[in-house]
């Protein structure tokens, strides 16, 4: 029976590249492991997917009795539902530490750096692992997104040099253009169902027994958002009722602006004020320079809801 790598539930490139990139890592140090999905892929994913010509991992929601390598998140409600009955030999992510706990010991590797794939690097380096050209360029692609082209507050020099390091094994001559066509593919959002739209990179979190729901949108130029608006703050109200959420928060952004518009219903009117010092009007507010999830809104709301 193979290991499983798995990233969070509602996929992103970093989840998907990492469980690629571990398994291969894995696999050539002689433990057969194979990576894995929780859930349907992004455009943006499956243009890295084509683009290294890899196939989507397989699609695997069940662990109980298996053993796997934990990618990409730490906290119970992003992984597999039964995660408790399986066998966690590895956590390696770069969010803040979550409350998935283990019976039996495990490999950790948990840094500060923009994207999982930086870390994973790291290991290749470690164990003094060739990387195959086509992993390569996934790993970069991923750093690429994660860090929105190194714009992110996330990103750190490890980040950037790993870009520089992968672009070179991938022959990839210039990684910020291909990241630009990348968030192309990922502004793309015309003709996309609303609800996919809300959950196609959304993420649970439980503050303080409140359960909150935050999903981001990153794309190069707002506008494109302004007839969906309307639509989209209909839905994540009907997400919160469905999902019985404290608040559920949309966060439209923009990566040239370098902001987002946060759409917002929660129980607190007051939830941005308190987190920001800004109030939504209408369920909307947008805040300057917020382009991190992790990092410039997690630990805010947090925060505020303690
Ligand atoms: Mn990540």
């Amino acid at each position: 029976m193979p290991n499983y790598v798995v990233g969070h539930k509602t996929p992103d490139s970093d989840s998907i590249c990492s469980a690629i990139a571990l398994s291969y890592l894995k696999t050539t140090l002689g433990e057969e492991t194979v990576p894995a999905r929780l859930g349907e892929l992004s455009p943006e994913t499956l243009f890295i997917l084509d683009k290294f010509g890899f196939e989507q991992p397989e699609l695997k929601t069940s662990y109980a009795g298996e053993s796997l390598y934990i990618v990409d998140h730490s906290d119970r409600v992003q992984g597999p539902d039964d995660i408790d009955d399986a066998t966690i030999l590895g956590i390696i992510d770069h969010h803040k530490l979550g409350d998935i706990t283990t019976s039996t010991p495990l490999e950790i590797w948990v840094r500060p750096v923009g994207c999982t794939n930086t870390i994973i690097k790291m290991m290749y380096d470690f164990h003094n692992v060739e990387i195959p050209k086509n992993i390569a360029g996934a790993m970069m692609c991923a750093i690429l997104s994660d860090t929105v082209i190194f714009k992110s507050p996330t990103c750190t020099t490890a980040d950037i040099k790993c870009v520089e390091a992968l672009a070179e094994i991938a022959g990839i001559s210039d990684p910020k253009a291909l990241g630009m066509e990348m968030f192309k593919v990922k502004s793309a959002v015309e003709g996309t169902p609303v609800r996919d739209l809300v959950l196609r990179d959304f993420k649970d979190f439980n503050m303080n027994g409140n359960l909150l729901g935050i999903g981001q949108l990153e794309v190069i130029d707002l506008s494109i958002f302004d007839d969906m608006k309307a639509e989209l703050a209909a839905d994540i109200a009907e997400l919160k009722t469905e999902g019985n959420y404290h608040s559920v928060i949309l966060l439209l952004t923009d990566i040239m602006k370098e902001g987002s518009e946060f759409l917002v219903v929660s129980d607190n009117d007051d939830l941005t004020e308190k987190a920001y010092g800004k109030a939504t009007v209408n369920g909307s507010v947008w805040i300057d320079g917020v382009l991190s999830r992790k990092k410039q809104v997690v630990p805010q709301l947090q925060d505020s809801l303690a």
